[in-house]
């Protein structure tokens, strides 16, 4: 009996004293080391009564230990669900209770805030922290470093990820162990990578990019990465000469670009920069070229499907665009309103098929069956058009949707925090452009009578509620909303006047 996503990743690894892990201080994890301690932490789970099909949530700071919990998941046949380590306990409450997690893993400095969490949802607890502390390592380190991985199928659940709706309510995506698998192979061969292959490793593991994208393409391929715990500008410069490849949202581009030490001498050893998450400006994309020589390549993704499109790796990688859908990826461009498939050229909703497609939101049928056709395409909500060449050009989105710095953050969200608020009338919240984070957040309020809110009040309240990055950065107070014949907001109106207040035209900061 097999275990696809397992045995491709990771079991063929076993026993190897290959390098997998660089850190920054220059010790090196081989594979051998991290799949013993991932059997370790299986054995540790499946103890605890975990079954095949149980789901289990973490919120951990990245490392090799997180990452090897991942592993430990698979190998038990467990669904692992990662969550933004910068999410409020209000908001790790929804995740846990939603998807009916056995277990929860936290932080230990975050155990009193979390324990309550845990209990409320009828799930275990355990903690494990950045250095290897906590109670589950402590634990694991008395059981056999081998586990008898459990079967599973190709379309049996490997993980959750949980996105938020233009609704507010997060949905949890379930992936499959092929839609992984499927889409981690095809960009193996497509980005051409090898064994010989020292990924630099900056992106967080609790999304898509950093956990599935680059992680399974350097375990498939059977490469190392330089793993650091996040973006730091110093590490970046200090790890690129022994690294090869790099993957990162277009914040990072734009960070390094930035700075001086970033030149082509630097970036010598690299082969391949790839960009995804959030639109690439075409200036840095140029500037880039212009510095280093090198082309990144932009590819398209989303957390329901995992890769769409990619620029070619041999051939013209084109800035503005996210390139060819995946070998294997049905892409076609729709009306909004009717569905119909409209001509090359023209504008309109990204919808695509393929094995990467997610098998629906967990326990939501009828928000599954509003966005995945029971054909099988999926519609994204992103607004593109496919030019004459064939690469498909991103121009807008059909969701209410900021993207700052590569996070999702959905307004409804912040709107329905800030519209319970004692003085406030109503809210809009808007993307605006940002010079570091790409989009960030702007809150239009109208005050319920003559007396403005306290702002400290108004933000101190979505402090308690929300995550720090989906924070407003400038709330803007009028007295009414602009509104179409039909009363609904124009966000885009609001966007237009209040576009430049980040930019050098405009003087936030
Ligand atoms: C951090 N902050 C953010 C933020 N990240 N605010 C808005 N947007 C963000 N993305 C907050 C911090 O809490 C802090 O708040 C302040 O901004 C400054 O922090 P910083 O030190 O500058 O941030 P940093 O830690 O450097 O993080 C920035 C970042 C990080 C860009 C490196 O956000 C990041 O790694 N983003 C990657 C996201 C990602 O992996 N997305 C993939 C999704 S998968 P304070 O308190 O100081 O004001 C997907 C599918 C696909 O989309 O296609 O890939
Ligand atoms: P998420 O739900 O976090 O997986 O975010 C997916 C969304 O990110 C997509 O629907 C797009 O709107 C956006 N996205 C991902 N990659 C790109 C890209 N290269 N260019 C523009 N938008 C992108």
């Amino acid at each position: 009996m097999s275990n696809p996503l397992y045995d491709t990743l990771f079991g063929r690894h076993f026993g190897q004293e290959t390098p997998f892990l660089h850190h920054a201080d220059g010790r090196t994890t081989t594979h051998g080391a991290f799949l013993r301690l991932a059997a370790q932490l299986a054995n540790l789970l499946t103890s605890r009564g975990l079954e095949p099909g149980d789901r289990i949530a973490v919120q951990i700071a990245k490392s090799p230990e997180a990452l090897a919990l991942y592993a430990a998941s698979v190998q038990a046949g467990l669904i692992f669900l990662p969550l933004n380590t910068a999410y409020t306990a209000t908001e790790v409450a929804y995740f846990v209770q939603d998807s009916g997690a056995r277990l929860f893993v936290c932080q230990p400095d975050r155990t009193a805030e979390l324990e309550p969490v845990a209990k409320g949802a009828g799930a275990m607890l355990e903690t494990l922290g950045s250095d290897a502390d906590g109670s589950l390592m402590r634990q694991a380190a008395s059981f056999p470093q081998s586990f008898q991985t459990c079967p599973r199928q190709g379309d049996d659940l490997a993980a959750f990820l949980y996105t938020s709706g233009t609704t507010g309510r997060s949905k949890g995506a379930m992936l499959t162990q092929n839609n992984l698998l499927s889409n981690a192979k095809t960009l193996c061969d497509l980005w051409q990578f090898t064994d010989r292959d020292v990924l630099l490793h900056a992106l967080p593991i609790f999304h898509t990019h950093g956990l599935f994208v680059a992680t399974n393409i350097t375990l498939i391929a059977g490469g190392s990465m330089v793993f650091l715990p996040g973006f730091d500008l110093d590490a970046m410069i200090a790890n690129m000469p022994r690294s090869t490849a790099m993957m990162g949202v277009p914040t990072f581009y734009t960070r390094l670009l930035d700075d001086p030490r970033f030149t082509a001498e630097l970036t010598g050893n690299m082969r391949l920069f790839v960009s995804g998450s959030a639109p690439m400006l075409t200036e840095t994309h140029v500037a880039f070229h212009k510095r280093t020589g090198q082309r990144i390549l932009e590819r398209y993704g989303m957390t329901e499907t995992n890769m769409n499109t990619s620029n070619p790796y041999q051939g013209e990688r084109r800035a503005g665009t996210v390139g060819f859908p995946l070998p294997g990826v049905e892409l076609k461009i729709t009306d909004p309103a009717t569905g119909a498939t409209l001509p090359d050229g023209e504008i309109g909703v990204i919808e695509v098929r393929g094995p990467n497609v997610f098998k629906g939101y967990w326990q939501m049928p009828e928000k599954t069956a509003d966005e995945l056709r029971a054909d099988g395409f999926f519609i994204t909500g992103d607004l593109a058009k496919i030019d004459g060449d064939g690469y498909v050009h991103i121009v807008g989105r059909a969701k209410d949707l900021i993207i700052s710095g590569g996070y999702n953050i959905y307004p409804k969200e912040i709107e329905l925090v800030l519209d319970d608020q004692p003085g406030v009338k109503e809210s809009a919240v808007i993307g605006v452009p940002h010079p570091d984070f790409g989009e960030t957040v702007v809150a239009v309020i109208v005050p319920e009578g003559k007396d403005q809110p306290s702002a400290d009040a108004l933000l101190s309240a979505t402090n308690q509620a929300i995550a720090r990055f989906k924070q407003p950065r400038k709330l803007i107070f009028t007295d009414e909303l602009p509104r179409n014949t039909m009363g609904k907001v124009q966000k885009n109106l609001l966007r237009d006047q209040y576009g430049d207040l980040f930019t050098s035209a405009g003087k936030a900061g």
